[in-house]
């Protein structure tokens, strides 16, 4: 069986990681501009002031793309970009810059994904309070729904939020990413409340200024949970390990299930409810209505997992990693059979066609003597992430497309450009673009899993 014929093979970016131009043609800022232009926030204080400078060269990297036979691109927006100042006052020329990149993409043959926020929230907006703010979801739901009539007559894909996991978890709770708060429960799960409702709001927004039918997802990400073993008792033990809500001493904000059963089934899971009950905000039924909001398609940014066993007293454990178990540069776990079980579970429980937003992995990349760049360690990851994907789609999972993080080498957050993720190189000092094997051995996949 394998992949469908019209399989979306893609890869990913996002705005702040890759853009540059921070205070050009009118943009305005984002905490991420402000968080990492605080010593100490982000590694050799790199920022995003420059990063790819993909503003100025987005035609050579769409043109690249096509060279490579990438068939679509998810990308984010700069919110600011558009809206300096989060909402009201729109700026033609942030306008202007995406509407020109999704026309080269079109041109090039690429179908353009847009995911409307993916990390760099408007400083002006975090100043009034930010997700903290109940205000957050009608500035989010105007964003949306100004982006939806923007670019909707050329644009079929829109996803709302990028792993809400992160930005709540990073940004608020453990404080390494921007805005770099650690605040407490109370404020965390309202934050996590009112990004719920602004992705409910914002689903509304886009479909009532569509231009033609679009198909609107959401993004979330997660460690797998994936079974020890084939047999039946460490299935269900895997199942249940990946949809438990985690305690508030694990990771809390990890959730798969908080952050995701209320936007597809319309309630929040019981057991989170019944752990996290006392720092919850009122939560209502009309509330519940707008997060539920029907989506056309699923989607999950997977990297890595955990295995998991059943127990004779019918409980679960984790499974030990042994010495030298592999990982990659940034020190995440190599654990391939997470594509297969995360989309399998996901689909069970979500039935909706379903994507891989991200997948892919940080190597230390360098320029070889003879110009090129291998990453013999890429390949080998993405070849068996990818046959386990395609086992998910063997066993019924309706998988409708993989885009791999990312498209290149790009300013990873706290860690600056210290971690390289893309398939293509970048050269911070001269913005050199050079693709790397990974890219070809990915270029001929596509290939042979495409009609
Ligand atoms: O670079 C990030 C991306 O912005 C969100 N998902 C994980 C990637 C690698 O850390």
């Amino acid at each position: 069986m394998g992949f469908k014929k019209d399989f979306v093979w893609g890869t990913a970016t996002s705005s702040y990681q890759i853009e540059g131009a921070y205070n050009e043609d009118g943009r305005g800022l984002s905490i991420w501009d402000v968080h990492s232009h605080q010593p100490g926030n982000v590694d050799c204080q790199h920022t995003g002031d420059i990063a790819c400078d993909h503003y100025h060269k987005f035609k050579e990297d769409v043109l690249l793309m096509k060279n490579l036979g990438i068939k679509a691109y998810r990308f984010s927006l700069s919110w600011p970009r558009i809206f300096p100042d989060g909402t009201g006052k729109i700026n033609e020329k942030g306008v202007k810059f995406y509407s020109n990149l999704i026309d080269e993409l079109l041109k090039n043959g690429i179908e353009p994904y847009i995911t409307l926020f993916h990390w760099d929230y408007p400083y002006a907006l975090y100043k009034k309070g930010g997700w903290l703010n109940d205000d957050s979801v009608k500035w989010f739901k105007e964003y949306a729904g100004e982006v939806s009539r923007l670019y909707s007559d050329r644009v079929k894909n829109f996803i709302t939020f990028n792993e809400p996991q992160c930005f709540i978890g990073e940004g608020y709770l453990s404080g390494a990413h921007a805005p770099g708060l650690k605040v407490s429960y109370k404020d965390i799960f309202q934050m996590c409340h009112n990004v719920l409702k602004a992705h409910g709001a914002a689903v509304i927004a886009i479909r009532e200024n569509a231009k033609q039918p679009v198909k609107i997802g959401y993004a979330p990400t997660c460690s797998v949970k994936y079974p020890a073993s084939e047999k039946k008792e460490d299935i269900d033990a895997a199942r249940k390990a990946f949809f438990d809500s985690y305690p508030l001493s694990r990771s809390v904000m990890w959730n798969t299930a908080w952050w995701s059963d209320p936007v597809v089934l319309g309630h929040y899971p019981e057991d989170g409810l019944e752990m996290y009950n006392e720092y919850l905000p009122e939560i209502t039924d009309e509330d519940m209505k707008l997060i539920n909001q029907p989506i056309d398609f699923y989607a999950q940014n997977i990297y890595n997992g955990r295995g998991v066993r059943a127990t004779s007293d019918g409980n679960y454990e984790f499974t030990d990693r042994y010495a030298g178990f592999p990982k990659t540069a940034i020190q995440w776990p190599i654990t391939p059979e997470c594509l297969r079980w995360g989309p399998k579970f996901l689909y069970e429980r979500y039935k909706l066609p379903f994507y891989i937003t991200e997948n892919g992995m940080s190597a230390h990349d360098v320029i070889s003597l003879d110009g090129k760049v291998h990453d013999p360690n890429r390949i080998d990851f993405l070849n068996r992430y990818l046959l386990e994907l395609e086992k998910a789609a063997d066993e019924g999972a309706d998988i409708q497309g993989y885009f791999l993080w990312s498209f290149m080498d790009n300013f990873e957050w706290a860690k600056g450009y210290t971690d390289r993720f893309g398939i293509v190189f970048v050269d911070y000092n001269t913005q050199k673009r050079i693709p790397k094997d990974s890219a070809y051995w990915y270029k001929d996949w596509i290939e042979k899993h495409s009609i």
